[in-house]
């Protein structure tokens, strides 16, 4: 039955077009349900911090799905155990605190390199309180998405979580005009059925929170 669920949700998407799509952050889990409409907001439309998920303190990854074909992304980082503002976000002057510097890419899907432990925040290490803010912009503006997260040196993304699409990310000491990366396809592509089972939703579910 699985097979045939899985055959008949890839017709379906194929054939229905997809008018607009934000963006899913498949992993890790956000800071509350994603709301495709709060998007736009502070972390999506959640102020209070979520219940924190563990996250490699290094080597991790941050992987999407969006129908926006061409994207800028970038990834936050505040050290304040409640962030709640944009403010909470941002270095002494100012300016976006970043984990990932913003970056232009395409295509459906991305993954994205987060090595926290390579930022040299002060005070992160292992079993530190981080929580990350996800920025695309595309067509229709800026979008936000929050991960509330606690560092670990001996956690591993399971295995059955792939970071496919890997993007190329700028070296952050260079020129600070993003420029169109090439993208390294790596691994299977992503299986309906398995993001559904990792979110948590029904196949119906995730078919429909991804035509919205
Ligand atoms: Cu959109």
């Amino acid at each position: 039955m699985r097979f045939s669920t899985t055959q008949f949700l890839t017709g379906f998407l194929t054939t229905i077009p997809v008018v607009d799509a934000h963006v899913k952050i498949v992993y890790p889990v956000l800071r509350g349900p994603n709301v495709f409409q709060n998007q736009v907001l502070f972390c999506g439309g959640y102020n209070e911090t979520g219940t924190r998920v563990p996250f490699p303190l290094n080597n991790g990854f941050v992987l999407f799905t969006t129908a926006h074909p061409h994207w800028t992304v970038g990834i936050q980082i505040s050290t304040d155990p409640d962030p709640n503002s944009f403010a909470a976000f941002h270095t002494a002057n100012g300016s976006d605190q970043l984990a990932v510097p913003y970056y232009q890419s395409q295509g459906t899907q991305g993954c994205v390199p987060v090595n926290i432990g390579a930022l040299g925040l002060p005070g992160v290490s292992d079993g530190s309180n981080v929580t990350l803010q996800f920025v695309q912009n595309a067509s229709d503006g800026d979008l936000y998405q929050c991960m509330d997260l606690t560092l670990s040196s001996n956690f591993t993304i399971p295995s059955n979580i792939q970071c496919v699409n890997i993007t190329t990310i700028p070296n952050s000491t260079s020129s600070s005009t993003p420029s169109p990366t090439s993208t390294i396809k790596s691994g299977g592509a992503l299986d309906s059925m398995q993001i559904s089972s990792l979110l948590g939703l029904s196949a119906f579910g995730f078919l429909f929170s991804n035509l919205l």
